[in-house]
């Protein structure tokens, strides 16, 4: 059994939960809030606070866990990342106030007050910049320590920047780039290294196939060989004939992102009737 912590509520736990959906582990929540059956596979999840979770992890309690690379840098050394999973993504950056002409580069926080979530992190960047400032620590509302005089910067994380331009700040330096990763302990045993094997065959599927989809178009005969060249396929597409003579049906998987730089091209061969459609699960 492989015990599986997802934050109880915040920003990773409705994103987790579709995950483990996907891969076919319906989590049970049933009235227990802090633990909850799975159907599907042989797990249990339990319900953590996302700052716990690391602590959860070194003393045993929990399997392998879904956490923000953030958060794997600032406490988790003893955690080892299995998986990117695409969600949650964010900066952790140094902002400063709107007005401050006096910045040049993190050299200008030499003596000065830097209030920060992420202390142990912020202080490798200024160790690695010679910089020496005073890490002052705080749990939240980060944001608002320099207009209330407590700091002269801040590092926490961004994400769409709203928080920074409501608060007067600006972002100047990005420390990190993160996002939601599957971790474990270094050394699990062997039943539980099968089972966290397999949800990652499970994860690498659903997340595969969520960054391609799968195309189809009618494409002239004489047009084939051009446009197989067009699309960056897996290995070959499947081409079928049509009812029509001198037509086929062309079939493939391309990367979404690269769908709007092809689609003119393939126009211009001639290809019609261009589907595309969402991949459920895609195994290579
Ligand atoms: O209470 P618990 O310990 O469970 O929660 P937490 O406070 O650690 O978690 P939560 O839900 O706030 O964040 C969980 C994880 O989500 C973080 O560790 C990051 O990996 C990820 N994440 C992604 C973010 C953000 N985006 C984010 N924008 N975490 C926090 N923020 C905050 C940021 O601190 C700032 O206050 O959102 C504000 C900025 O957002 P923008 O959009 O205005 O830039």
């Amino acid at each position: 059994m492989l015990k599986i912590a997802v934050q109880k509520s915040g920003r990773l736990h409705d994103d987790t939960i579709r995950l483990l959906k996907q891969c076919g582990l319906k989590v049970n929540k049933g009235l227990d809030q802090l633990k909850a059956e799975v159907i599907g596979f042989p797990a249990e999840v339990l319900f953590l606070r996302n700052s716990d979770i690391p602590q959860y992890i070194a003393d045993s309690v929990v399997d392998i866990a879904v956490l923000g690379e953030n958060t794997v840098i600032e406490k988790g050394e003893d955690l080892k990342i299995h998986e990117y999973l695409g969600f949650s993504k964010c900066r952790l950056s140094i902002a400063i106030p709107k007005g401050d002409t006096e910045y040049t580069g993190i050299k200008s926080l030499d003596g000065k007050k830097i209030a920060t979530s992420y202390p142990h992190t912020l202080q490798q960047f200024l160790n690695k910049n010679h910089v020496k400032a005073e890490i002052h620590k705080i749990s939240g509302s980060v944001e608002i320590a320099p207009n209330i005089g407590l700091s002269d910067a801040i590092c926490d994380l961004v994400s769409s920047g709203s928080t920074l331009f409501k608060n007067n700040l600006v972002e100047k330096d990005i420390i990190l780039k993160s996002e939601a990763v599957l971790v474990s302990k270094p050394e699990l045993d062997d039943e539980k290294a099968e089972l966290l094997d397999q949800l990652l065959f499970r994860i690498r599927s659903v997340i595969s196939a969520q960054n391609y989809k799968y195309i189809l178009m009618n494409v002239p005969n004489e047009s084939l060989e051009k446009v197989t060249e067009i699309l960056p396929v897996l290995k070959s597409p499947t081409v079928l004939p049509l009812m029509e003579k001198g037509w086929s049906s062309l079939h493939s998987v391309i990367a979404g992102e690269d769908f709007w730089n092809v689609i003119n091209q393939l126009k211009a061969c001639g290809a019609e009737g261009i589907l595309v459609c969402p991949i459920e699960k895609m195994v290579v």
